[in-house]
């Protein structure tokens, strides 16, 4: 029986999941294959060809996966976020990182027995950059994909790490075997800056006040950011990051210069996303209260990021900067959505 050539998604009841499978879905010329703990809603499960319910951790699962489907393209998007890694180290790393190298083998895997490299495409994050202080930071300015890159999170050692498994997996897999095995896995990575989605609301992410903080705005709900006013680090629209890792994807080998790629879109202060959404959900009860642990993770993530790489590369540019995101996407579809 001839397996079916399909897209998996890891993750993706997750927030870019939801995204990615609608743009996925539009563009009809990639059945999808999902796999998530928790089953997609209605609307998105008609969207897919078939989902596994179960572990990335599972190897039965994914032997399953591989006998009945001929995969060229992975979205690994299955993470535990920065918050909740902080509370659970251990299970963060079997999630993060032994999921990924699992994720890594069996896109390997794919890649020999159908010959063509599998398309891997992973999601890492700010989270992968420590800076030491805020006097760093500020000095810092637009970081570039190699520098400061020693993070201060249990989540961001995961993605650090996972981002030279890929490098590894592409380039080095086996290197003292007799036949180069290398070269099955094309690993592209993202650096993704705080997202925020119109339609879902993260769970366990540091990045989360920006995001929890529109959403309560829009249920007439109070809200106590747990972040200072003056706490600035790069945010992105989702539509621009389901479009990035879609351009990544779908970029030509060769112009590829790097396996990780920095990309930004707008970096606004805690206080200025507060001003935008008292102006456009009159009434909203915002207010500050501190987490001084939960702003120690982001102080120490960057407040822009040098994304010319990107740019350069695979054409990197977001349709929504501060402005529009508000204006265009976010107020309007969240307005929609608590109707
Ligand atoms: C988190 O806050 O953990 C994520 C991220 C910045 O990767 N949103």
């Amino acid at each position: 029986m001839l397996r079916k050539p399909v897209v998996l998604i890891t993750g993706a009841s997750g927030e870019i999941g939801h995204g990615l499978i609608r743009r996925l879905a539009d563009a009809g010329n990639h059945p999808v294959v999902t796999l998530d703990l928790k089953p997609l809603e209605g609307e998105l499960a008609r969207l897919v060809q078939r989902q596994f319910a179960g572990s990335i951790l599972d190897t039965n699962l994914l032997e399953r996966i591989l006998s009945e489907y001929e995969v060229d393209h992975v979205y690994h998007l299955a993470a535990l976020l920065s918050t909740r890694s902080e509370f659970t180290p251990t299970t963060a790393h079997q999630v993060n990182v032994e999921g990924t190298m699992q994720l890594l083998e069996f896109a390997q895997k794919q890649g020999e027995s159908h010959g063509r490299p599998v398309t891997f495409l992973y999601p890492s994050s700010i989270a992968a950059y420590g800076l030491p202080d805020l006097g760093a930071k500020a000095r810092a300015g637009k970081v570039k994909e190699d520098d400061f890159n020693e993070p201060t999170t249990m989540y961001g050692c995961n993605k650090l790490y996972c981002e030279h498994l890929g490098r590894y997996y592409s380039r080095h897999y086996k290197q003292l075997a007799a036949e180069t095995l290398s070269g099955k896995v094309d690993f592209r990575c993202i650096r993704f800056p705080g997202l925020i989605s119109a339609v879902t609301v993260p769970s366990g992410g540091t990045s989360d006040y920006a995001p929890e903080m529109i959403h309560a705005a829009a249920q007439h709900k109070p809200y106590a950011c747990f972040v200072r006013p003056d706490t600035r680090i790069p945010f992105m629209a989702m539509p621009d990051a389901v479009e990035a890792l879609l351009a990544l994807a779908a970029a030509p080998r060769e112009r590829l210069t790097r396996t990780v790629y920095n990309i930004g879109a707008f970096n606004p202060s805690a206080e200025e996303v507060r001003q935008i959404v008292e102006a456009a959900f009159p009434g909203a009860e915002i207010t500050t209260k501190v987490d001084v642990k939960r702003q120690g993770i982001v102080d120490s993530w960057p407040a822009d990021v040098d994304d010319s790489a990107a740019r350069a590369d695979w054409g990197f540019s977001p349709r929504f900067d501060l402005d529009r995101a508000f204006q265009d996407y976010l107020i309007p579809t969240i307005r929609e959505l608590y109707r």
